[in-house]
């Protein structure tokens, strides 16, 4: 936590900023920070004037000395006269009291970079490389190139070049974008003359003929809920191809022996 100082007596704002007031000095911090044998540590003082004197300690001072004692802590590059403002670098710890530095973020514990190692590419002809970004390591890879329809999807890689189709949606995965596929489900059977016009169904069954009391719809049975048209969907019908309202369940013997079949 970040204190803030008051005002002198005579008006000046004697430090804007001073270190951690309840930072927690660790033992892995003082190995980490560990320079040749020594550590560079902001150590607390009773003084409200100057609150941390700068010592240079060995490891062994650092972990049995300082280590948890109250408010001291480490001294980095961007804080060396312990007046606050410091953070730690890639590698370090995480210091609940000291933020990590600039583009790291917290990581298992260590101040970690999410960019190292990433290179940004172009995805493809429509993305271009972009930059990686430091909080989710991820290439930015911005959109390029001419956008016809203006659905932000540029045409080389628009499924439907010339028709605003934000969501790309594409049914049967042919690379041409429902809004424009003649042949939604790849059936072979043209959308205006398919029975069910979005599943897969090139025999085009239709146990009842299109007008028929039974299907009025003129439904496909691949996409017909209740093919016999007797109200009782196929899934709980006694006898789904065979109009039996009443689902008596001497139907599908009385059907047989009548020579009807139920499926
Ligand atoms: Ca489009
Ligand atoms: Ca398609
Ligand atoms: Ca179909
Ligand atoms: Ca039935």
């Amino acid at each position: 936590m970040l204190v803030l100082l008051g005002l002198t007596a005579c008006g000046q704002a004697e430090r804007d900023v001073v270190a951690s007031a309840s930072s927690a000095l660790t033992a892995a911090e003082c190995n980490f920070f560990d320079v040749n044998g020594t550590v560079r540590i902001c150590h607390a003082t009773p003084s409200a004037k100057k609150p941390y004197t700068i010592v240079q300690v060995s490891n062994s001072g650092c972990v049995n000395g300082h280590a948890s004692h109250p408010n001291d802590y480490v001294a980095t590059a961007g804080d060396p006269d312990c007046k606050g403002g410091g953070c730690f670098p890639v590698g370090a710890p995480v210091d609940p009291t000291i933020p990590c530095c600039e583009l790291l973020v917290a990581r298992n514990g260590v101040c970690t970079d999410l960019c190292a190692g990433v290179v940004c590419a172009p995805l493809d002809q429509c993305h271009l490389a972009g930059t990686c970004n430091p909080t989710t390591g991820r290439c930015s890879n911005p959109v390029t190139g001419a956008d016809s329809d203006g659905d932000g999807i540029p045409d080389a890689c628009d499924n439907c070049p010339s028709v605003y189709n934000p969501d790309q949606s594409d049914t049967d995965g042919d690379g041409i974008g429902d809004a424009c596929d003649p042949d939604l489900d790849g059936d072979g059977v043209p959308n205006e003359r398919d029975n069910c016009p979005d599943v897969y169904n090139p025999d085009q069954r239709m146990t009842y003929p299109a007008g028929s009391p039974q299907n009025p719809k003129g439904l496909g049975d691949a996409c017909n809920p209740d093919i016999d048209g007797d109200g009782v969907p196929n899934a709980i019908d006694n006898c789904p191809l065979i109009y039996n309202p009443a689902q008596d369940p001497g139907d599908p013997a009385r059907f047989a022996a009548e020579g009807l079949h139920c499926t």
